[in-house]
């Protein structure tokens, strides 16, 4: 008998196969109630990591780029585009039969500066803006004409308070941006959802700004499909109370809703929110588990976890999609935000690509809800 030495990444995918062989995946057992996704970085795409690739194309029915398909980095310059990673996206997605949903067209973070300013550094006017997201818009959609299943088309236009951010798009075009963006969009693909995309959808006066937009877009004659509530949330916020509440309001503004963004961190938090550009600084005592989790508190965020995944599953009604914001506690973006250098938890693979245990508490939670 001829014994083969096989490489450790082999071993372990060998390993990861066998262990899988018989278990249930989220992306199974939700099958009928709503799409289980993930959000995927580019190195995971082209397989770097074996492991994760395995696991992203095993556990998850859906996928989104993590960064790719973002204005900067997918039209870096007025007349360049960058189609590299956003491409491998698409044709990863469509290899394992995954949903693949574009995020996102119209962002004010992470954007080009080119795209508001003129030669000399001025603000450019609002038609020559209107023509640049008309152009960003039909290039990206156009490309992946019914390839996408759907389009983030506006993220994050709201404060936490209702009013509208005071973006660059808003300060030129003020709030008809966003029915701009909607129409491009529809009118690049006509058969993709579009939705309105954004975080802390569960405090109220979001939620109404939000749901008064629906009704607004629609009242113009836009295509909105669903809003995507990003549901990052923290170890307290939001309650179930709070995410059940604006379910319940934007099912009542008939549109579906979308779990787009989905961790809980079990750190403790400064703030409450996603704005990328907010920074504090380290300190020991705000990143208290480096080196382990306490059971006491691993068992309160898996309650946490599998809470919050009832709430979307007594929703399914409406909840066309949840999206986990990563895949293991390795890559998520919580380690560096809002402070960093921390390590985080938030994720349902571990730092050694393993199964959490909620997983499986989950995975029960849909079956029983059949
Ligand atoms: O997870 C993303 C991280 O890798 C990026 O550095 C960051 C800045 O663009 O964006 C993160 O994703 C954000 C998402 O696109 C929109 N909602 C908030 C998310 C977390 O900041």
């Amino acid at each position: 008998m001829k014994i083969k030495i096989i490489s450790g990444v082999a071993a372990m995918v060998f390993l990861t196969s066998v262990q899988a062989m018989g278990q249930k995946t989220l992306g199974e057992v939700t099958k009928g109630k709503f799409l289980f996704g993930v959000a995927v970085n580019s190195r995971q795409v082209i397989g770097i990591s074996a492991i994760e690739t395995e696991l992203i194309t095993r556990e998850f029915s859906a996928i989104v780029g993590e960064n790719c398909m973002k204005p900067q980095p997918i039209h870096p310059e007025e007349n360049r585009f960058n189609w590299v990673d956003a491409d491998k996206l698409v044709a990863f997605g469509e290899k394992n039969k995954q949903v693949v949903t574009g995020h996102c067209l119209i962002w004010h973070s992470q954007v080009g500066r080119w795209m508001f300013e003129d030669a000399n550094g001025k603000d450019v006017s609002p038609e020559v803006l209107k023509e640049r997201m008309h152009q960003h818009i039909s290039a990206v959609v156009g490309r992946y004409k019914g390839r996408v299943k759907g389009w983030d088309v506006v993220n994050e236009a709201f404060e936490d308070n209702g009013t509208y951010r005071n973006s660059k798009y808003y300060q030129i075009l003020g709030k008809n941006f966003i029915k701009y963006a909607f129409q491009f969009a529809r009118e690049a693909d006509p058969d993709a959802e579009l939705y309105y995309n954004d975080y802390n959808v569960e405090t109220p006066a979001k939620c109404d700004a939000i749901v008064a937009l629906v009704k607004e877009l629609r009242g113009e004659g836009c295509r909105i499909d669903a809003v995507g509530s990003q549901a990052h949330m923290h170890m307290n916020t939001p309650t179930l109370d709070a995410t059940e509440a604006s379910l319940k309001k934007l099912k009542a503004a008939g549109v579906k809703v979308l779990i787009t963004e989905w961790d809980i961190s079990i750190l403790p938090s400064p703030f409450e929110g996603a704005e990328i550009s907010t920074n504090f600084s380290y300190s020991a005592k705000m990143d208290p588990y480096r080196d382990a989790v306490p059971d006491s508190v691993q068992q309160k965020w898996n309650k946490r976890m599998l809470d919050m995944f009832g709430l979307f599953l007594k929703y399914s009604d409406v909840v066309d999609r949840v999206t986990i914001w990563g895949l293991t506690d390795n890559t998520t973006w919580l380690n560096n935000f809002p402070i960093r250098g921390r390590k985080d938890y938030p994720m349902l693979f571990d730092r050694n690509n393993q199964r959490k245990s909620v997983m499986d508490e989950m995975i029960k939670l849909a079956e029983k809800d059949k």
